[in-house]
């Protein structure tokens, strides 16, 4: 591999020789960056091309939609539909799984992808990305919601496009996580960051704070003893990031470690946590552990979660393995009742914290 040199096509062909449907692989992943070429150029162009602001419609989910969020989706829907590579698609921005149209060929794999991550904050001009999973087709299966129901170890490659001062596209076939900036003048992604690795310790973790009444215990615990310093059980000082783009916070975990957690929480008993987990949790979770972190609902490893819907939510908490881990720890002592020693009283089950608390 020769960094600066190595285009994306070239470093498919090597990574893929060995795999029985490789080729096809590579090119639905060329394909995927083709849309996301397209994309890039539109999120450069901003006000500029009309791109910026709500449309007076909503998604599937009844979330409001951003011009760019229906651009980026129809992108990926015409970059990846006619290549005879999928047998179907499914989409943040589509209640059900998009079939292959009548015209089209179909093919072994399925792609699903929320086209565009973190848009509240396109108008901001703050880094917002595209994210996606790709899964192998079961023979004789119809192509429609059903098959996508896969635990993310399933997953034959993933991948993240971040929008920034550069565009990165950070991809995986199961051959560890690397990255590629576009060089726009040529309109090749070219091999920037081989093998990213995130450090085992990290001194940073991203959170949203404002939610902090409606977390767990566990997540209390962890979220305190940071905040607490070197003065307090960890014994050292941490800093804290909010982007609340998750691409963006996972490609800084990428580079320099950290962890992220967008817990399970009490503001929404119908929702576990916010993030979805067959085209947001999954792929950013294999990412993260082909680069040597960890990916974990607090509870379970996040891809062994067995999906039950295409748009179910998961909670999320990810990066840094040892950080992760801790975490962990801390849900089971929570859930064992061992953990009382550590926790403020005013954290536990009967807390003052506790919403229906606070409203009485
Ligand atoms: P949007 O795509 O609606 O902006 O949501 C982005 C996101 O799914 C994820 O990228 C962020 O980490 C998270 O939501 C931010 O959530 P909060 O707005 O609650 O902080």
């Amino acid at each position: 591999m020769h960094l600066g040199r190595t285009t994306l096509s070239k470093f498919l062909l090597q990574q893929l020789r060995d795999i029985a449907d490789g080729n096809d692989l590579g090119a639905l992943l060329v394909d995927v960056a083709a849309a996301i070429k397209t994309i890039s150029a539109m999120t450069a162009k901003g006000a500029l091309g009309g791109y910026l602001g709500d449309l007076e419609q909503r998604n599937g989910q009844g979330e409001l939609q951003k011009k760019l969020d229906v651009l980026a989706n129809d992108t990926m829907i015409r970059h990846c539909e006619w290549g005879g590579l999928l047998a179907a698609m499914a989409s943040e921005e589509n209640d059900e799984a998009l079939p292959i149209p009548p015209d089209c060929s179909r093919g072994p794999f399925l792609l699903v992808f929320d086209p565009l991550d973190g848009s509240s904050n396109t108008d901001v001009n703050v880094s917002v990305g595209t994210i996606f999973s790709v899964l192998r087709h079961r023979e004789g299966a119809s192509g429609d919601t059903a098959d996508f129901l896969l635990p993310g170890q399933e997953q034959v490659a993933a991948g993240y496009a971040i929008y920034g001062p550069a565009t990165m596209l950070v991809l995986t076939v199961g051959k560890g996580t690397h990255g590629f900036t576009l060089d726009r003048e040529i309109g090749n992604f070219i091999l920037t960051h081989p093998l990213m690795r995130i450090p085992a310790d990290t001194g940073e973790f991203a959170i949203n704070t404002s939610n902090a009444r409606f977390w767990e215990a566990p997540v209390h615990r962890y979220v305190a003893e940071c905040q607490a310093g070197r003065s307090g059980p960890r014994a050292r000082d941490f800093n804290m990031r909010w982007i609340a783009s998750m691409v963006a916070e996972v490609h800084r975990i990428l580079v320099r470690g950290g962890v992220f957690l967008y817990p399970r929480d009490s503001k929404d008993a119908a929702k576990p946590g916010r993030l979805r987990l067959l085209y947001e949790a999954n792929p950013i979770g294999l990412l993260v552990e082909q680069a040597g972190g960890a990916a974990s609902t607090g509870r379970q490893r996040l891809l062994e979660v067995q999906p039950t819907s295409l748009h179910q939510r998961v909670p999320v908490i990810l990066g840094s393995r040892n950080e992760v881990e801790r975490i962990e720890r801390y849900h089971v002592e929570h859930d064992s009742g061992t953990d009382r020693p550590f926790v403020s009283p005013l954290f536990n089950e009967r807390s003052l914290f506790r919403p229906e608390a606070l409203v009485s």
